[in-house]
């Protein structure tokens, strides 16, 4: 079901990332790390299968956060003061961190927005308003988030221009040769999910950056859900923009980021005005300023910025390799688990596959599995994922899903499995 190694390993962080020696992945000591995995619910230890919404946080996140408004509090970029020189300080070295996350090239090629949603609208209205006319495209798949339709959708809106969608086979696979035909003179923008948060689907983005590329066609990647699990290049991708969120990276809430192509940027006009974007302003005219400030208005998020490097930081020490490889491990065997219960039927069954597993049970709705699993202590996630158009494919209202993360352990999955028995009991065919 899952990413074979050499596919994951077709994309390498490169050499910008020290490699030191790590300790083997050890899931009992990760989980330690996570306060919040160990308090009982309903009686029940925690099972925490709702990753995909949100994954929880390290220590080191909770602490980098109390300690930042503990000792370092103050506005950045402005203050001449010991403070601000430290808030500043912090703030910068995680868009270092950022850019070795990312192995991109350079620092101002890191914009902080607020998450995935952000990163699409500012593309959107930024780069989207000047490049698209009436009559232009943008190509977008079934399986996009909702973050990564309405904003094209607006866009299209005021422009005249098409929205066009790459559909999809059974087995929640972009159909490649669809895909490319839809690739046409009047597109202007490529967006694409990079892993679905429905359906688990990595999508072979590389390929789909070439098709476009061949055509000069820029490529927007939703990394929302590849982040947490795959290791992500950006140059090896030669993807144009890549969008992903701090709070599903094991950081804080409302902070995110948007990789972009420096000459991309550039020649970007600003979407939001305000402080920190210019650099001078007169009531005739205003200059702006140089990436990737022109596009960070405003006071930020700091302490969520700050408590992403902390993240980064921890993701950076333990053995990322090991981790993939348990992951991998955890979502194979729930899938033969819950795929081996009687009336249940998987949503999304390509062949490479990380972090997520969306079913049905016959006979039963959604909300009543996550309902029912809540009350053993295990978290869910029931609905539409924000992927309605993709549910509609399905021609199911809604999933189960369970999504999985770094702390997660085969003895969840036979939590879960247990609760869905449970769940075949109290609704008998
Ligand atoms: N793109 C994808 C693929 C996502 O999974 C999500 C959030 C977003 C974009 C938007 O991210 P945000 O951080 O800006 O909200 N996905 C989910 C989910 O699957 N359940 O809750 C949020």
């Amino acid at each position: 079901m899952t990413a074979p190694a050499d596919l994951r390993a077709s994309t390498p962080r490169g050499g910008a990332v020290a490699r030191g020696a790590k300790t083997a992945f050890d899931v009992k000591s990760v989980r330690g790390d996570f306060p919040i995995l160990h308090q009982a619910v309903f009686g029940r230890p925690l099972v925490y299968l709702d990753n995909a919404a949100t994954a929880q946080k390290p220590r080191a996140v909770i602490d980098a956060l109390t300690g930042y408004y503990a000792r370092d509090n103050a506005n950045i970029h402005r203050g001449l003061h010991q403070l601000s020189e430290r808030a500043t300080a912090a703030y910068e070295e995680t868009r270092s961190k950022v850019r070795r996350f990312l192995n991109a090239a350079l620092d101002r090629e890191i914009v902080f927005v607020r998450g995935t949603t952000e990163a699409i609208n500012l593309v959107a209205q930024s780069y989207g308003r000047t490049h698209l006319g009436p009559g232009d495209e943008v190509l977008i798949t079934t399986m996009e988030h909702h973050s990564n339709i309405v904003p094209w959708q607006i866009l299209c809106g005021e422009k005249g221009a098409r929205l066009r969608v790459a559909p999809i086979g059974d087995d929640g696979e972009l159909l490649l040769d669809e895909f490319e035909a839809l690739l046409g003179p009047r597109t202007r923008l490529l967006s694409v999910v990079h892993v679905s948060n429905a359906l688990g689907t990595i999508n072979p983005v590389k390929r789909l950056v070439e098709m476009a590329h061949r055509r000069n066609i820029p490529v927007l990647l939703d990394g929302a859900q590849a982040a947490p699990h795959l290791k992500v290049d950006v140059r090896d991708l030669d993807c144009d923009f890549y969008a992903l969120s701090g709070h599903k990276l094991f950081g804080p809430t409302g902070i995110g980021v948007l990789y972009g192509r420096e000459r991309l940027l550039e020649a970007m006009p600003p979407w939001q005005g305000g402080g920190d974007m210019i650099a001078s302003v007169s009531f005739e005219k205003t200059t702006y300023n140089r990436l990737p400030y022109r596009f960070e208005a405003g006071t930020p998020h700091i302490a969520g910025v700050i408590g992403l490097g902390a993240a980064l930081d921890y993701l950076e020490s333990i053995d990322r390799d090991g981790c993939i490889a348990h992951e991998d491990d955890v979502l194979a065997y729930a899938t033969r688990t819950i795929a081996a219960l009687p009336r249940v039927r998987l949503v999304g069954t390509a062949r490479r596959k990380t972090g997520i597993l969306s079913f049905v049970v016959d006979g039963v709705h959604p909300h009543d599995i996550g309902t029912i699993l809540d009350r053993q202590g295990i978290a869910i996630r029931a609905g539409h994922h924000c992927t309605q158009p993709l549910m509609d494919r399905f021609g199911v209202p809604a999933t189960a899903r369970a999504s999985f993360a770094l702390y997660n352990t085969r003895e969840e999955v036979d939590a879960l499995a247990a609760g869905v028995r449970r769940v075949l009991e109290v609704f008998r065919a």
